[in-house]
């Protein structure tokens, strides 16, 4: 009797795996059910029956999609092979962005660079339509030759932007010293792969070789671990706390303090935070507030 039970309780379970198992994987690699393709005129294509998303770039038209859904918080993370060889004056937009004249946003931006020469990540955050807080980056890797994954998390408490895991940038909620931070405005991920040789490559100097065109970035598992908004309600408001641990994060814990600092020591190349020659009549308010603490 105490064996039957046992392994009829095994029949239901491995059922049960059976079952689960490719629903899940489905739904977290279905780009159709995600983003859609909303310009380019075709040079926007989900491919792969779900798994995989190209733009691409010609003299004619560049590219893009977004997400189906918008959101108030989420850890958004995406695969991205950027386009190889000589990429100069191509830039690859990733990025969240609510709407209207006084918007928020989250920037990464990869742009180009000749065969060989080191791609630049430039990032960005907007609030209430003002941004300039570039930080920029070198990568330890070649984004060209293999997919990496790039990563938003955005919380009440802070934003970090991740590369493979690992955060490069942290911009923290510090209204508390009167600086605006992000969290009244549902924002949407976008992607677009355009031409931008006026100023992305050594400052402009680079132009885009058209013979080369096109030019193709490519996209692969899209994972929105977010806050749902829809019709002024928050999906985190039916769900439970365990599910979402990303939401309740306060700061980033010391490990993840320390490849921070790695990659800033090692591979950043421009902070707005250090530009006194920007900023004559004094650094931003939130660069002071963090170098104090
Ligand atoms: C391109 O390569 C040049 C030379 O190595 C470098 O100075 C520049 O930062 C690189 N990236 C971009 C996007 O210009
Ligand atoms: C936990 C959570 O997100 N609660 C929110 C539910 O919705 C109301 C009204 O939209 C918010 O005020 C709560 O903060």
């Amino acid at each position: 009797m105490v064996v039957f039970s046992c392994v009829k309780t095994m029949v239901v379970l491995v059922l049960a795996f059976l079952i689960s198992v490719p629903s899940m994987v489905a739904s977290a690699v279905s780009l159709y059910q995600d983003v859609d393709v909303t310009w380019g005129d075709g040079r926007g294509k989900i491919l792969n029956n779900g798994q995989l998303l190209t733009l691409s770039l010609d003299r004619a038209s560049g590219s893009g999609f977004q997400s189906k859904n918008q959101y108030l918080y989420g850890k958004i993370d995406m695969q991205i092979k950027l386009v190889p060889g000589n990429s100069a004056g191509t830039v690859t937009a990733f990025y969240l962005r609510s709407e209207g004249s006084s918007w928020d946003e989250i920037d990464f931006e990869f742009l180009g660079n000749l065969s060989g020469d080191p791609y630049i990540v430039h990032t960005n955050v907007y609030t209430q339509g003002k941004g300039n807080r570039e930080q920029q980056f070198y990568l330890w890797f070649d984004p060209t030759a293999d997919f990496h994954t790039y990563s938003f998390l955005w919380n009440p408490a802070h934003v970090v932007f991740y590369v493979d895991g690992r955060p490069i940038r942290e911009f923290k909620n510090l209204e508390g010293a009167g600086i605006e931070y992000p969290k009244k405005q549902p924002m949407r991920l976008y992607s677009s792969l355009w031409n931008a040789d006026d100023w992305a490559t050594r400052g402009g100097l680079v132009k885009t070789d058209w013979s080369e065109a096109p030019f193709t970035a490519s996209f692969r598992n899209f994972r929105a671990n977010g806050c749902v908004w829809s019709n002024g309600v928050s999906s985190c408001n039916s769900s439970t706390s365990s599910e979402k641990a990303w939401l309740y994060s306060q700061q980033l814990d010391s490990t993840n303090q320390k490849k921070l600092k790695w990659v800033q020591k090692n591979y950043m190349i421009y902070d707005y935070c250090t530009d006194l020659k920007r900023f004559p009549q004094g650094l931003p308010l939130e660069c002071t507030v963090r170098t104090k603490s």
